[in-house]
């Protein structure tokens, strides 16, 4: 079977890490008769052609038309079905110097093996039943994680945590699904009068689907990470707690007012959640056309971000403007006001609604950080360490709302009486949907985009 460009039949070959300079590279080699390829590249073929599954053989990775060493390599033997693509296949660890590296491919590509496109290694993997596509898209979830959170709960998923979730949900409604044909298929006197519907297992199954597709979120936050603004205007201290944030003294602070005229932007950890923090230029009525622009640009990060937290100068209060802006937005779930300088002997004490934080001596900090994490969160924010299994891909949300719709259209449908056959058809919609998520079903061209998100080498 081939899905769009991938050509099952080839020998592929490619670099599995990165094209730098290192102690050690990886080169991936697999496809039917990749072994014996290899051995012709190799000072010791026969040793490598007899080698079992899982042995490393010592060797010189040699040209295979000139015989010229290019390397003293390892190789790893993979014999189908074990190893990852579950095919024949071979690894080469190599020196990770960039000549040598490319003479090796350039071998490779001689004897026989073309360029891997991206993901092409995995898909041969889902292909020959190694892993099924929840499992496929946690591969590439695992290498592209950006917290040690996501890395774990992609993980999870790669153990198979949300494969057998959803495996779970089909059996039962598979189970529903032979009820009903039976009544299809036989008259209702063969069968001896009605038969029930067991609909709390319908709601059941319901209920764990859309536990699961709200996780995405939550998911989607712990993967990509959230995007975070300061806001406010000049000297009000934005810079000081994005410092304090990043613990680092990386943006400028002064009590000169403009200080910051451009936005600077920084990935932080709020207790394992990745997020872009961003200081921005104070908004005043600026002098020059450079400040202007920044302003202009700041207040653009502002609209997009995630969350915006809005800083008030503690000591000066608030302006007429900014009163007014506050009253607009206090309700508004995309905005926290935090009141600076609580520490000053000058400042006013925080109105309701702000939390009162000091840049200076970290006052405030851990209640903030809290407050951020369970805005983002939602009322996920306590749940995140006892939650099993989550996702973080667009397509299984997608999958798993349209499964929930067609259990909710099943349900009501039972519920009015509806015939047997537009119940099932139902049911079929649900389970179709769910056989998508995991592979079973899916069509080659989705496939093809699943994969070709991948990096080359995986
Ligand atoms: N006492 C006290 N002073 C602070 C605190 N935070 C900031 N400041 C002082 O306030 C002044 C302005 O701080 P910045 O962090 O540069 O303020 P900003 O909002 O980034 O200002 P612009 O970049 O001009 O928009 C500096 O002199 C800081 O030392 C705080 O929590 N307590
Ligand atoms: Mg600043």
């Amino acid at each position: 079977m081939n899905a769009g460009n991938y050509d099952t039949e080839d020998l592929i070959a490619a670099l599995a890490t990165p094209f730098a300079a290192s102690a050690l590279a990886v080169i991936r080699c697999s496809g039917d008769g990749s072994i014996s390829t290899v051995s012709r590249c190799f000072s010791e073929p026969d040793l490598l052609i007899n080698a079992d599954h899982g042995r490393l053989v010592h060797g010189l990775f040699l040209h295979p038309d000139t015989s010229e060493p290019l390397d003293d390599v390892v190789l790893g033997v993979y014999r189908a079905p074990g190893g990852y693509t579950g095919e024949d296949s071979v690894e080469v660890f190599c020196h990770g110097s960039l000549p040598g590296i490319e003479a090796i491919l350039k071998a490779l590509s001689k004897a026989g093996f073309r360029d891997a496109l991206p993901g092409e290694f995995t898909f041969r993997a889902f292909l020959h039943g190694k892993i099924d596509l929840t499992r496929a898209e946690a591969v590439q979830e695992i290498v592209s994680s950006k917290s040690g959170k996501a890395h774990r709960f992609a993980l999870n998923r790669l153990s198979g945590a949300l494969f057998d979730r959803i495996e779970q949900v089909k059996q039962r409604l598979a189970d529903i699904l032979s009820i009903l044909e039976v009544q299809l298929d036989y008259a209702e006197d063969e069968i001896g009068g009605e038969v029930s519907i067991p609909l709390d297992q319908a709601e059941e199954a319901m209920e764990h689907i859309s536990q699961l597709a709200q996780s995405y979120r939550t998911g989607r936050m712990f993967h990509e990470g959230a995007s975070i603004a300061f806001a406010g205007k000049t000297n009000a201290g934005k810079s000081s707690l994005f410092n304090l944030f990043l613990k680092e003294d990386r943006s400028i602070v002064s009590e000169v007012h403009g200080t910051t005229r451009d936005y600077i932007e920084s990935w932080i950890s709020i207790e394992g959640m990745p997020a872009r923090l961003f200081d921005t230029a104070g908004v005043r009525d600026a002098f020059d056309a450079v400040e202007q622009e920044g302003i202009r640009r700041s207040l653009d990060i502002v609209q997009k971000s995630d969350l915006v937290l809005h800083v008030f100068d503690g000591i000066t209060g608030m302006n007429e403007q900014e009163a007014q802006f506050f009253q607009q937005q206090l309700g508004n779930p995309s905005y926290l006001f935090l009141w600076n300088k609580a520490d000053s002997p000058h400042a006013m004490e925080a109105p309701e609604g702000t939390i009162a934080v000091s840049a200076l001596t970290a006052q405030g900090f851990h209640e903030l950080e809290q407050t951020v994490l369970g805005r983002l969160l939602g009322n996920r924010a306590a749940s995140i360490e006892q939650e099993q299994v989550m996702i973080d891909s667009l397509r299984q949300k997608e999958l798993l709302d349209r499964a929930s719709d067609a259990l909710k259209m099943f349900l009501k449908a039972s519920d009015e009486q509806m015939p047997v056959d537009i119940l099932a058809s139902e049911l079929h919609d649900a389970l179709d949907a769910l056989g998508q998520l995991t592979g079973e079903v899916t069509s080659d061209d989705i496939l093809e985009r699943i994969f070709s998100g991948f990096c080359v080498g995986k």
